[in-house]
This record gives C-alpha cells, sequence and structure tokens, in this order.
C-alpha cells in the first residue's frame, strides 16, 4: 500500500470542553477509527506545545485570544492556552484508537514558532521530518482528517501537495474552527492546491 492516513490533533482541547474547542470536535472520532482500520499506514500528529508557547496570547502583554500578531515568520494567531505538553488537554479524545498508529508525531515543540502543519512550522521552511519517514516507505498518496480543518489540515494539506504527495481530505472527518471566514478560505485554498476534498 502506497497510502498513508494522517490524523490532525485529534486532543482533548480540540474537542468539546477542551481549551481551544472545535464545534463537534469530538464526532470525527468513529469515523476515523474506521478509516485506521482501512488504511495501512497510519500516521496520528499531536500539538504539543512548551508551557509559555509563543502562539499563546497569555505569552503576549495586552494581547487576546483570537487577536493576531506579527511575528518574524509572518502573521500568527493567538490562540488560548492549549495543549500544553503532558496535560490532559493535550492528550488524545479518549475515544481515539491509537494503537493502529505506526508513527505519532508531536509538533509546535518550539517556543517561538507555532506548528500547524505535520510537515513544516508556521516558519514553512522547519521540516517536521514526515516527508522523509513518508517517502522512505514508499508512501505516495496521503489523506488527512482531523482538527481543525481551517489550519492544521490545511496547512498539512498544502504542504503534501507541494510536496509532491496526492493529497486528499476527508471532510467528513474534519472540524473546522472557521475564524473570520477561515473555513470557507480555507475550502478555496486547498481546491486551488489540488487537494482533493471528499466527503462520505
Ligand atoms: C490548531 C490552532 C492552534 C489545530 C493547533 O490543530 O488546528 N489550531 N494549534
Ligand atoms: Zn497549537
Amino acid at each position: 500500500m502506497t497510502r498513508a492516513l494522517i490524523v490532525i490533533d485529534v486532543q482533548n482541547d480540540f474537542c468539546p470542553g477542551g481549551a481551544l474547542a472545535v464545534a463537534e470536535g469530538d464526532s470525527v472520532v468513529p469515523r476515523i477509527n474506521a478509516m485506521m482500520a482501512e488504511t495501512g499506514t497510519v500516521v496520528l500528529t499531536q500539538d504539543w506545545h512548551p508551557a509559555g508557547h509563543g502562539s499563546f496570547a497569555s505569552s503576549h502583554e495586552g494581547k487576546a485570544p483570537m487577536e493576531t500578531i506579527t511575528l518574524p515568520y509572518g502573521e500568527q494567531v493567538l490562540w488560548p492556552d492549549h495543549c500544553v505538553q503532558g496535560s490532559t488537554g493535550a492528550a488524545f479524545h479518549p475515544g481515539l484508537r491509537t494503537d493502529p498508529a505506526d508513527l505519532i508525531l508531536r509538533k509546535g515543540t518550539n517556543p517561538a514558532i507555532d506548528s500547524y502543519s505535520a510537515f513544516f512550522e508556521n516558519d514553512r521552511s522547519t521540516p517536521t521530518g514526515l516527508d522523509g519517514w513518508l517517502r522512505t516507505r514508499g508512501i505516495t498518496t496521503v489523506t488527512l482528517a482531523g482538527l481543525a480543518t481551517d489550519f492544521c489540515v490545511q496547512f498539512s494539506a498544502l504542504d503534501a501537495v507541494r510536496l509532491g504527495f496526492e493529497t486528499e481530505v476527508a471532510l467528513d472527518a474534519c472540524r473546522g474552527i472557521d475564524l473570520n471566514g477561515s473555513m470557507e478560505a480555507a475550502l478555496t485554498a486547498m481546491r486551488a492546491a489540488g487537494v482533493t476534498l471528499t466527503e462520505r
């Protein structure tokens, strides 16, 4: 099999009750569990920030969550504190099957650079190593699912196409944040880049 399923950030903080809850975030869990059973290679990503991370509004005096600032690598949305390393919020949703994972990739560990994509940090140039991991295992096609459609899923999908993978996003297995129209913008950008958007 040359296909890998990449499951993005299905963690407590992105589910209802979490610090950066995505509406219906937990509803993707049964679908993703079923998809994992059908795919040979499975990667789970985990947003994994140190306390005081540069993407947290609390790290910037006078800033509130959902405001944006300009950092050396560009625009950055400031988030509520979320997915702090080792916290319950950073743990996978308890319903998510983790046994099928061949790789669990943690990202966002650099205090100064956020990392939405599974492939690169938000400077778009510091690699996580996932490209090489997939490529050396003969993977040519990736299916993405998880949270959030308009941030980490979108960034991962755009990088995957740019790197030459045939890229599919299973929209029914994703949920978005939708900040200032970011959901519509993400779908448009992914389509334009050549990402195949599917719905069951
Ligand atoms: C995410 C915002 C901040 C995501 C992660 O998983 O989409 N969004 N950190
Ligand atoms: Zn994050």
